[in-house]
């Protein structure tokens, strides 16, 4: 006995839509040595410069820098503020 009714529909799965698996992330460093615009364009140059970074936030008054991107390397973003010529602390 038993009753055939056809192959049963199989429906294919669409969860391998693959994201990258990167995390944006942001970086907080104080660099009480920056006191002007020149201090500013400086640390956001060599900062934007590093690999993963999206944007650089610098906050003259408070003197932090606020680094904003994905896969971020903490060292190579304390690097690059060096190579400014500035010391950076984490905040
Ligand atoms: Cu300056």
């Amino acid at each position: 006995m038993g009753v055939c009714y056809g192959t049963p529909q199989v429906y294919p799965s669409r969860s391998s839509k693959g994201r990258p698996m990167t995390t944006s992330a942001t970086l907080e460093y104080s660099v009480p040595g920056m006191s002007c615009e020149h201090c500013r364009s400086a640390v956001t140059e060599e900062v934007a410069a590093v690999d993963g970074v999206a944007a650089v936030d610098v906050d003259l008054t408070t003197k932090r820098v606020r680094v904003h991107g994905t896969a971020l390397a903490p060292d190579a973003v304390v690097a690059a503020i060096d190579r400014a010529g500035y010391d950076a602390e984490p905040a």
